[in-house]
């Protein structure tokens, strides 16, 4: 008996199946099994032996059977881990998708605008797109029924409130805030006009507001800090154009226009700014004595800026999600 136990025990171990599992069932405890047969032969023992030897066979039955049943057992287990290995789902997303990501051009040029404006000491500043009639108009010196609202055609919600036409109501906003302080802010954000869209033309755009109220501030400060901020966006290859323009909020006011060369050679200006110096009135509605403090200010154009740094030929590529225009500008995050 010890030795058909040797023998069933090393063929157990190096089963790798179940069906072998099954087969070597078969061969020692089916019917025609090899323990049936020693079952047999008790017939042929003498009474004395045949207590003994019936125990002997059915050891051997019971310990096949635990053999067979914990190899069964560890079989399943090791085909469980193989499909649960096999099943894994990986929740991490693809890298080769995350380094495809990139920042939208517009980003990069108000990320670019800010970096040149934090580092001289402005804070950035944000307002409400839903504004109401009084910040977006009146308080920048343009009274009911004054002409040039009709400049900004505006998206009405009703009467008082509107999506604000420009980013220059947040000069009111902080203005009031300080508390007749002297300040210096910055303020990225969407407006909203009823333009009818062209390639440098859109019902909404960006600008970037800026304001700088103190005691002594002159038009040379403007002039100097718009040179600086388009040589640093551009570098000193392109020409500006300084134009004397109208805005009810600043006296003088002037508008800035950066060169594009065309692939024909022609030199194109596109307009890129709107700045002065802030009206008398402006900042005294604000808080701020006019005898005392003086400023300037600014909205620049941000798509106007993309347009002209990436030498964009129309201003709804930027929102139409193209990945063939996007990806063109991958890289330089
Ligand atoms: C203004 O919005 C003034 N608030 C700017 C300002 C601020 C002047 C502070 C003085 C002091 P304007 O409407 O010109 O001005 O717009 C400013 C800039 O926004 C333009 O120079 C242009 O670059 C951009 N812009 C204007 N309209 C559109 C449009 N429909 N689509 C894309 N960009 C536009």
């Amino acid at each position: 008996m010890k030795d058909i136990k040797k023998i069933v025990l090393e063929k157990i171990n190096e089963a790798k199946s179940l069906l072998q599992l099954q087969e070597i069932r078969i061969e020692y405890l089916s019917k025609k099994g090899l323990v049936n047969d020693l079952m047999k032969k008790i017939s042929k023992l003498d009474k004395s032996e045949i207590k003994s030897y019936g125990q002997e066979i059915n050891n051997l039955k019971q310990f096949i059977n635990e053999k067979i049943k914990s190899k069964q057992d560890e079989i399943k287990n090791k085909e469980l881990d193989l499909q649960l290995e096999k099943e894994k789902i990986d929740i991490h997303l693809d890298k080769d998708v995350l380094s495809n990501a990139n920042k939208h051009i517009l980003n990069k040029v108000i990320e670019d605008v800010e970096d040149f404006f934090l580092f001289k000491g402005y804070e950035i500043a944000e307002g409400p797109e839903l504004e109401t009639d009084l910040y977006n108009f009146e308080m920048m010196n343009l009274s009911k029924g004054h002409p040039a609202r009709e400049m900004q055609d505006s998206f009405y919600v009703d009467a008082e409130n509107l999506l604000r036409t420009h980013t220059s109501p947040v000069q009111a906003r902080e203005m009031i805030k300080k508390k007749s302080k002297k300040l210096a802010i910055i303020c990225p954000g969407k407006v909203y006009r009823r333009d009818n869209d062209d390639p440098t033309h859109s019902h909404q755009f960006m600008q970037i507001e800026g304001l700088v109220v103190d005691e002594n501030i002159n038009f040379a400060n403007l002039k100097s800090t718009l040179i600086e901020l388009i040589n640093h966006i551009f570098g000193k290859e392109r020409n500006v154009r300084m134009r004397p323009s109208y805005f009810p909020f600043t006296e003088p006011s002037v508008e800035v226009d950066v060169s594009l060369i065309k692939e024909n050679g022609d030199e194109n200006y596109i307009e890129v700014l709107g700045a002065g110096m802030v009206h008398p009135r402006v900042l005294d509605m604000a808080g701020y004595n006019p005898d005392k403090f003086s400023g300037f200010a600014f909205g620049i154009g941000v798509e106007r800026i993309a347009i002209l740094k990436y030498k964009i030929d129309d201003i709804r590529n930027f929102y139409i999600n193209d990945l063939r225009f996007l990806n063109q500008f991958k890289g330089d995050n």
